[in-house]
C-alpha cells in the first residue's frame, strides 16, 4: 500500500469514527496519553485504587493496545496505548484524545520532553485550544528514580520548553506510582504523600469540579472544529485525487490525438493512392 492510500484509508477511519463518537459519557472523561512505557497504566491504576489488583494492565514491553476505560465516583478514566512505536496504537490513541475532557500527559525521565512528545503536546493543544491550561495535565512518572533533585531540574526545563515553544504553561506533577503502591502496602504516610500521587488525585477533584458545568458546551466546540477540520482534510484530498486522473489521463490523451492524425493522414494518403490506381487503370483499360 503506498503513504498516500495509507492516508487516505486513515483520512476515512477518522471520519468513520468522527462519526460514532455520539455516546459520550455523562462524567467527565480524563485519558492517559504519551509515549510508550511512560507509566500511564500504573498511574491510572493509582488513580482508581487498583493497587495490586491491576486493572489496567502494566509491564515492562508494549503493553496497551486498545483504548480502556474505568469509571469512578468522579470521572471515567481512559487508558490509551503509548505512543510512537505502532500506527494502529497510536490511532486508538489520537481517538482517545478526541473523546478526553482531561488529558494526563504522561513523561518518564530521564531527559525533558523530546520532539516527538513535543509534536504530541502541539496535538493537544490544537484539540483544546483556549482551554488547554485547564484540560492539560503534565505529569512526570518514576520520581522514586530521582537522584540529588535532578527531577525538579527536569521539571523545571519542561515547564520552560512548554512555555517557549507551545506559550502555555499546564499545571505539572512530579509522581512514583511505585512508592505510592509501597507506601499504601505498608501504611506509610509519608511515603504516600511524597509520592505525589494524592496531590494529583485532589488536582483532579477541584479539576473536573471547575469544567463541570461546561462539559457539553466545550465537548460541542471541539466536535464543530473537529467536523471543519475533517471536511477541509477531505477536500485536499479530493483535490489531489482529481489531479492525479488528470495527470494520468494526459499522456492517454495525446497518444490518442496522435493516433486521429496518423489514421487522417492514413486516409488521405489512401485516397490519393486509390485515384491513382485508377487513373492508371483507366489508362489501362484506354489501350
Ligand atoms: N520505578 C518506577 N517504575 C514505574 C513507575 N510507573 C510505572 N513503572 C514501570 O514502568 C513500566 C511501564 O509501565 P506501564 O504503566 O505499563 O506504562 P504504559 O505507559 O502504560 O505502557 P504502554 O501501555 O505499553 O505504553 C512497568 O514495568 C511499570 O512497573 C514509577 O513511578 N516508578
Ligand atoms: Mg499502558
Amino acid at each position: 500500500m503506498t503513504h498516500q492510500s495509507r492516508q487516505y484509508e486513515q483520512l476515512e477511519d477518522n471520519c468513520h469514527n468522527f462519526l460514532q463518537e455520539t455516546s459520550l459519557s455523562p462524567k467527565p472523561v480524563i485519558a492517559a496519553w504519551g509515549l510508550v512505557k511512560a507509566g500511564k497504566s500504573s498511574l491510572l491504576n493509582m488513580l482508581s485504587g487498583h493497587i495490586e489488583d491491576e486493572f489496567f494492565k502494566t509491564g515492562v514491553v508494549r503493553t496497551t493496545q486498545l483504548n480502556q476505560e474505568l469509571e469512578t465516583e468522579h470521572y471515567r478514566l481512559m487508558d490509551t496505548p503509548g505512543l510512537g512505536i505502532d500506527q494502529a496504537d497510536s490511532q486508538q490513541a489520537h481517538s482517545g484524545l478526541n473523546n478526553a475532557d482531561v488529558v494526563l500527559f504522561v513523561h518518564a525521565p530521564p531527559g525533558e520532553l523530546d520532539q516527538e512528545e513535543m509534536e504530541l503536546l502541539a496535538r493537544v493543544k490544537a484539540t483544546y485550544a483556549e482551554n488547554t491550561e485547564q484540560r492539560l495535565v503534565l505529569v512526570v512518572s518514576q520520581l522514586d528514580k530521582d537522584q540529588d533533585g535532578a527531577m525538579e531540574l527536569v521539571l523545571q526545563r519542561i515547564l520552560m520548553q512548554l512555555r517557549e515553544q507551545l506559550d502555555i504553561e499546564p499545571r505539572c506533577f512530579l509522581i512514583s506510582n511505585s512508592r505510592y503502591r509501597k507506601g499504601i502496602a505498608h501504611g506509610k504516610q509519608k511515603m504516600i504523600g511524597s509520592s505525589g500521587i494524592p496531590q494529583l488525585t485532589a488536582h483532579l477533584d477541584e479539576l473536573v469540579q471547575s469544567i463541570d458545568g461546561q462539559l457539553q458546551s466545550v465537548r460541542a466546540g471541539r466536535r464543530a472544529a473537529r467536523k471543519t477540520e475533517l471536511l477541509a482534510e477531505l477536500e485536499r484530498s479530493i483535490a489531489t485525487v482529481q489531479q492525479q486522473i488528470t495527470y494520468l489521463k494526459q499522456p492517454y490523451a495525446s497518444k490518442a490525438r496522435a493516433f486521429n492524425r496518423m489514421m487522417v493522414k492514413l486516409r488521405q494518403g489512401y485516397i490519393e493512392q486509390t485515384k491513382k490506381i485508377t487513373a492508371v487503370q483507366k489508362e489501362l483499360k484506354s489501350l
